[in-house]
């Protein structure tokens, strides 16, 4: 008990940064009743996020966003940057971005914890490669935040909480427009994102949780655009060339795949009208669906700044965190999305 309190009192001090702390606690060996002995109930299991870490002055939050090559991404990003400049005199805040590759966002989370911030808010690119990125951080001490995508770990135990849109419902919603909204055969072509990244799994589940029960739509074919304009205007390009006038539809998993897609489709000048499903909400998108080029479109709103520091706030607060935290969203047709063309990014 002694070792432990001359161990708590250095970690007060500042002498000790957690990760130390941490692993000199587990050469002492102590349990959760020792810890709790000393007021330090946070690191009851060095292996679990601490759920009531130390107040301070002031925190250091550490971003770690996937990339910055849509205007998706830099909403989010602004959002984030706007947010913690607000709330300045409490927070310290650095971005680190991993331009499109899961090992560099790996290494990013690594130089988080390394540069020991109070705080990783997170969003993952791929959901398994990141999950062991997260275990890092919790082992260290550090507790993550993810929004937007997530990794495929238990939040609350594994993470804090993942903040994000109900991705699977968004898939539904586009594939029941369709349903509703289309009549007799309809073959489709699907855009997918990021293979592994967690929006393109549930929004393709939710679109065919939905669209295979329907005997009328056939699926032509599936890939990955990447969640880009260049990546969905190559595939389109050449679903075109196969399967040219079958294709009734497109469902995009974005609306930068769904731009690229429309732009194949007029460079092959088809002479019919094809139905086209996304999701996001981009200004292009529903300025699209305005002008009746896009059928649908369900938001994905990227504004993650406000909630994720409200909910930083609560979790240095010591208040509980709720394991999900889910962002509304709306769905935009022709009916409203003229008068919603300010919501776009
Ligand atoms: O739809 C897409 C972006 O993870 C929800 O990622 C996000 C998705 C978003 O690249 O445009």
């Amino acid at each position: 008990m002694r070792d432990l309190m001359i161990l708590a009192d250095a970690l007060r001090a500042g002498k000790l940064v957690r990760s130390e702390f941490l692993r000199a606690v587990a050469t002492v060996g102590v349990g959760t009743a020792g810890l709790a002995a000393v007021g330090l109930p946070a690191f009851a299991d060095a292996n679990a996020t601490p759920t009531h870490p130390p107040r301070k002055a002031k925190y250091s939050i550490g971003f770690s966003q996937s990339e910055l090559n849509s205007d998706w991404r830099k909403a989010e990003s602004d959002s984030m940057a706007a947010e913690a400049k607000k709330r300045g005199a409490k927070y310290d805040y650095r971005q680190m971005v991993a331009n499109s590759d899961t090992n560099k966002q790996i290494t990013d989370v690594a130089d988080l914890i390394a540069a020991n911030v109070d705080l990783i808010v997170l969003t993952p690119r791929e959901q398994d490669p990141l999950a062991a990125a997260t275990a890092k951080a919790r082992a260290a001490g550090i507790p993550v935040i993810e929004i937007d995508r997530a990794t495929r770990g238990k939040p609350g135990s594994d993470f804090v909480t993942a903040i994000s849109s109900n991705f699977v419902q968004q898939g539904n919603k586009v594939a029941l427009w369709m349903v509703e909204n289309t009549k007799g055969p309809i073959s489709y072509v699907e855009l997918l994102g990021t293979t592994g990244a967690s929006p393109a799994i549930l929004r393709a589940k939710g679109f065919h949780d939905v669209i295979d029960r329907e005997k009328r739509f056939t699926l032509l074919g599936a890939h990955d655009g990447n969640f880009t304009l260049a990546g969905g205007h190559a595939v389109m390009t050449n679903y075109l060339a196969r399967f040219g006038h079958k294709i009734d539809m497109l469902y995009s998993h974005n609306d930068d795949m769904a731009v690229g897609g429309y732009q194949a489709i007029r460079e092959a000048a088809l002479a019919k009208k094809v139905y086209i499903g996304s999701i996001d909400g981009t200004r292009r998108g529903i300025e699209y669906v305005a002008d009746g080029v896009f059928s649908v479109v369900v938001q994905s709103d990227p504004h993650f700044g406000p909630v994720t520091f409200d909910t930083i706030d609560k979790y240095f607060d010591g208040q509980a965190i709720p394991g999900s935290i889910t962002v509304k969203d709306v769905t935009y047709t022709k009916a409203n999305a003229g008068r919603l063309i300010g919501t776009g990014f």
